[in-house]
């Protein structure tokens, strides 16, 4: 399963092809848009989530609510566009009285996106290096999520720090996804804590008052996920450096962990690798599991039969309402960077374009080994595997 996106932050809408999608599965725009509105939710998001109800509309790929093995494409509208449709029009010639973007915001793709294409309005890049096409991924891992879901396959995700707030550290268990999916989808900002979510909420007022803004980490957990998935035997095919480079891929995220993460730099061997015992899987099959799971679940570039843990930094938002200094890209004289509507953070909603990302990977790793034409011939395959695994 491939994904393509097009379209700008301000334009007519967003859209997404998702190519090469198994044939015979169930898939409805409800789904689609109950993602699309947890990644619309979080305290400390900016005006434009209150302009926007994302939905999707399927196109083409499906008939009577299954898939036909035909790409699929999803399209979102930009309710926005009714504000910008002069200064974002596709055809015709630019208004007279355009304001151009000349302050680049040091952090965002303003700069470097100008450099490299030669422009002198930075609106020329940011359009289209705006978190706002990360709803169309979004769309787009809704069907990798949906395909997964024949195979008992979840993913969820949660956040672990805001600015100086973090879930304490005992509360994260590695063993496994111990926090309930309502006090996760309760919380303001996807904090599976009370307290912590309390004092995350007063930690980004603090920042809208300073004029400032703020990045964060949070978990993606993967349950339900057989041994074997991914490849010890071709870099393009482990499942951690496929996983690591999507997550990457979202804009904004610096740094990628699996299970203890960097924190194993500093153990002994004895106290990082995950003794192995006989238990119950799960799904309640005996077999070989581990005790522990400060792999998170990944073991020479393939799933253990663990959960999926994976941890991710999103650095604080660019656009500061008391901004950095930077250089006008025409006049060479310093001033102040731009000021656009954005978020004070964005962490929340970060999380749930990685649970996306993290699903079209195990998509696409689930169908190298199980079959890529329909569902069934995959669950007939998938089936035989498991019993394989018991013997
Ligand atoms: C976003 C929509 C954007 C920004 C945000 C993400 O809307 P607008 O630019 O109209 O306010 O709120 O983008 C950024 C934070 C960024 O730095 O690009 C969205 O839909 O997620």
């Amino acid at each position: 399963m491939q994904y393509t996106t097009a379209g700008e932050s301000h334009g007519a809408k967003l859209v997404t092809i998702v190519t090469d999608v198994p044939a015979g599965f169930a898939l409805a725009s409800e789904r689609i848009n109950s993602d699309l509105a947890r990644r619309q939710s979080g305290y400390g998001r900016g005006g434009r989530m209150s302009i926007e109800t994302d939905k999707a509309q399927i196109l083409s790929g499906l008939r009577f609510g299954r898939t036909l093995g035909t790409p699929i494409a999803l399209e979102i509208a930009n309710k926005d566009w009714q504000n910008w449709q002069e200064r974002m029009a596709t055809e015709g010639v630019a208004p007279a009285n355009l304001k151009i973007e000349t302050a680049p915001r040091p952090g965002h793709a303003d700069l470097a996106g100008a450099q490299k294409l030669g422009r002198n309005d930075c609106r020329d890049i940011l359009e289209r290096a705006s978190a706002r096409e990360t709803a169309a991924r979004v769309a787009a891992g809704a069907v990798a999520r949906a395909y997964l879901a024949n195979f008992g396959v979840e993913i969820s995700s949660y956040v672990t720090r805001i600015g100086k707030v973090a879930l304490p550290p005992e509360l994260i268990a590695r063993k496994q996804a111990v926090f309930s999916t309502e006090k996760i989808e309760n919380s303001a900002v996807r904090c599976p804590d009370a307290k912590t979510t309390d004092a995350i909420i007063l930690a980004i007022d603090d920042a809208r008052t300073k004029g400032e803004s703020l990045g964060g980490c949070f978990n993606v957990v993967a349950t339900g996920v057989v041994p074997g998935i991914g490849h010890f035997a071709q870099a393009s095919k482990r499942l951690d450096s496929q996983m690591a480079a999507a997550i990457v891929s979202i804009p904004a995220i610096k740094g990628v962990e699996f299970g203890l993460g960097f924190a194993s730099g500093s153990l002994f061997g004895s106290e990082v690798h995950d003794a192995i015992v006989i238990g119950e899987a799960g799904d309640g099959r005996i077999q070989p599991i581990r005790a522990t799971n400060n792999a998170g679940g990944i073991e020479g570039g393939m799933s253990n039969g663990e959960s999926i843990v994976i941890s991710a930094v999103m650095k604080p938002i660019p656009t500061l309402t008391s901004p950095l200094r930077t250089v006008d890209l025409l006049t060479h004289q310093s001033r102040e960077a731009s000021k656009e509507r954005s978020d004070i953070v964005a962490v929340p909603a970060c999380a749930i374009v990685a649970e996306a990302e993290c699903a079209m990977v195990l998509a696409n790793a689930y169908i190298d080994k199980f079959g890529a034409d329909t569902l069934a011939d995959a669950l007939v395959a998938f089936n035989n595997y498991i019993d394989r695994l018991i013997k």
